[in-house]
């Protein structure tokens, strides 16, 4: 997610990504959801992702997100309204999700991390995007990212990054440090008394990818390992051919702990690896037959 934002050539008369683009925005890239405005179509359509997400996220995301999406009120019919969300965050974690009409830059978006403010696509997929699109909307961002902040361990480790984003862009790192996000807050796994499930935002915003990642024999499952990831290379557009799988919120943020530059030396000298690599010394739960490749 790292591209920058675009029209969208959606022909409709006016979008709902076109209404937010067009709309003021402040220094900080944040807008006015304008909850008001989201069309009645746009409220049963956030219902039918909710409920088809329902079906298959018990007993596959992580008990963490399950327990949240009540406790947060998410389960709610209709479009969240982010300030009200913000309200039962910000007494759990001090976080809260602030509205923005697409991609931020890199540095607006780290500054947000940092200051346990979640920037969330305010916009509404269209019907035609229904089942996938690139650009991260309200479903994605609110029902995929809000849950975990709701998690005072993973709360730190989002803020954590968020500082540790600043310090990578200054040493021309941000790609490295990227990765870390990919495979972990969008692609992450982590085991849970004795099975493997889901925290990954990517995955738990998609039907499909979330049955794939947990029960394909295609792609590999390989224990967390933070420089490993960090020389890992992924793909935005297509199911993950590798999956990382933390022990648990705590060991995660105990691995991201401390200074980053000798790592950034380390990985900086070692060759990238490809999405499908794996190597001798990785920690392998599930070698993946990569049966499933899409290009
Ligand atoms: N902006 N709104 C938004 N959401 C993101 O996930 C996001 C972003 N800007 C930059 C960005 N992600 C990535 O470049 C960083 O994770 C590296
Ligand atoms: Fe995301």
């Amino acid at each position: 997610m790292v591209e920058p934002l675009r029209r969208s050539n959606d022909c409709s008369a006016l979008s709902a990504r076109e209404r937010y683009i067009d709309a003021p925005t402040a220094a900080d890239f944040t807008i006015d959801q304008a909850w008001g405005s989201y069309t009645s179509e746009e409220h049963a359509r956030w219902d039918r992702l909710f409920r088809r997400m329902e079906t298959i996220l018990p007993n596959r995301a992580c008990e963490s997100f399950l327990s949240a999406l009540d406790e947060l009120d998410l389960s709610r019919n209709g479009v969240p309204h982010m300030g009200r969300l913000s309200e039962l965050l910000s007494k759990r974690t001090g976080w809260r999700v602030v509205p923005v009409a697409g991609l931020v830059p890199d540095t607006v978006f780290f500054d947000h991390l940092a200051s346990r403010r979640f920037p969330a696509g305010a916009f509404m997929r269209s019907e035609a995007e229904f089942d996938y699109l690139e650009e991260p909307d309200i479903f994605h961002d609110i029902f995929g990212h809000a849950p975990l902040l709701a998690n005072p361990v993973f709360a730190d480790f989002m803020q954590a990054y968020g500082e540790g984003g600043k310090a990578a862009l200054e040493r021309g790192q941000l790609p490295n440090l990227a990765r870390l996000y990919w495979y972990t807050v969008e692609f992450g796994l982590i085991r849970e008394s004795g099975a493997v499930k889901i925290f990954g935002a990517g995955i738990l915003s998609s039907p499909k990818e979330s049955v794939f990642a947990l029960e394909s024999s295609s792609p590999n499952r390989l224990g967390f390992d933070l420089e490993r990831i960090m020389r890992t290379t992924y793909k935005i557009d297509a199911f993950q051919q590798t999956y990382f799988v933390i022990d648990s919120f705590e060991a995660l943020l105990d691995a991201c702990y401390g200074d980053f530059a000798p790592r950034y030396e380390r990985v900086r000298s070692a060759r990238d690896l490809s999405p499908s690599d794996v190597l001798a010394s990785d920690h392998v739960i599930h070698h993946g037959d990569q049966s499933c490749v899409n290009e």
